[in-house]
């Protein structure tokens, strides 16, 4: 147990991202908008959901670290055109990319994080990398 508890602390440590309160963390698995989800509820986090540049920093250079775009905890599944979080909170916080969202074909609710930080809405069920936040 103490091993085991030393071993996270080391692995945060090395691999997290820490802005404020939250420690931001991928092992470079992937999954779609659901799968990420559970896969952060299952380890006791939340799909990385950035509430100022600063998060949005932290994740940012793990999305350049695995050179992998990633789903972040925000969509508009519920109400086209107005994003919350997974809590269902309206966001107050954005980094769209230029022209972004554009609901893409219509079907794009979920929102994923480029290499520069900034955001598309993108199809829930495309393979992302995952990031939990904690
Ligand atoms: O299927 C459309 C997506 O691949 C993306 O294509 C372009 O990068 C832009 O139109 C994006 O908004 C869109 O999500
Ligand atoms: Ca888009």
């Amino acid at each position: 147990m103490y091993c085991a508890s030393v071993f996270s602390l080391v692995w945060i440590f090395i691999n997290g991202n820490s802005a404020g309160e939250k420690t931001f963390q991928a092992n470079g698995s992937e999954g779609d908008f659901e799968t990420s989800k559970a896969t952060c509820s299952q380890a006791g986090g939340l799909l990385a959901s950035p509430r100022n540049s600063a998060e949005n920093t932290a994740i940012h250079q793990i999305v350049v670290r695995h050179n992998k775009k990633a789903f972040i905890g925000i969509n508009d599944i519920q109400t086209e055109g107005t994003f919350k979080y997974l809590s269902g909170e309206a966001i107050r916080y954005s980094n769209w990319a230029a022209g972004e969202p554009n609901n893409g074909g219509g079907t794009e609710d979920c929102v994923e994080i480029y290499p520069d930080g900034r955001w598309n809405d993108r199809s829930c069920n495309e393979k992302r990398l995952i990031i939990c936040e904690f």
